[in-house]
């Protein structure tokens, strides 16, 4: 029984530490971590909280390819949202999802992961 308290405890601890360290990266777009997608495809890294890229600058009306690669084995990274888009994604665990979007107006959309706490952003212009 004690076991199981202790148990219990280390784990509250454990979710504790897990929540503050994820409000951290709770709303980081930071300079670095923006992006102009040059090319018909941009690869997006999903890991330790954050899209790297978290912004991503996009032209309307042409077709673009978000590659997300999760390399976060927490279930809170599986699902990618667009919900301007309609769309919503199953990311494989370390291995490239291809997700192809066209733009059809200008804005700011953001995507997040279903909780929330990974979020990026399409800048579409
Ligand atoms: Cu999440």
């Amino acid at each position: 029984m004690i076991i199981l308290v202790n148990l219990l405890g280390l784990a509250l601890i454990a979710l504790i530490v897990w929540w503050f360290w994820m409000a951290k990266s709770f709303t980081r777009h930071s300079a670095a971590n923006v992006v102009a997608a040059e090319h018909d495809l941009v690869a997006i890294d999903v890991e330790n909280g954050v899209y790297t890229p978290d912004t991503i600058h996009v032209k309307k009306g042409k077709t673009i390819t978000l590659r997300f690669t999760r390399k976060d084995p927490n279930p809170c990274a599986e699902m990618v949202l667009l919900p301007d888009f309609n769309t919503s994604a199953e990311l494989p665990l370390n291995k490239p999802y291809d997700m192809k979007l066209t733009p059809e107006k200008e804005g700011e959309f953001e995507f997040t992961c279903q909780m929330g706490m990974y979020r990026g952003q399409l800048v579409v212009e």
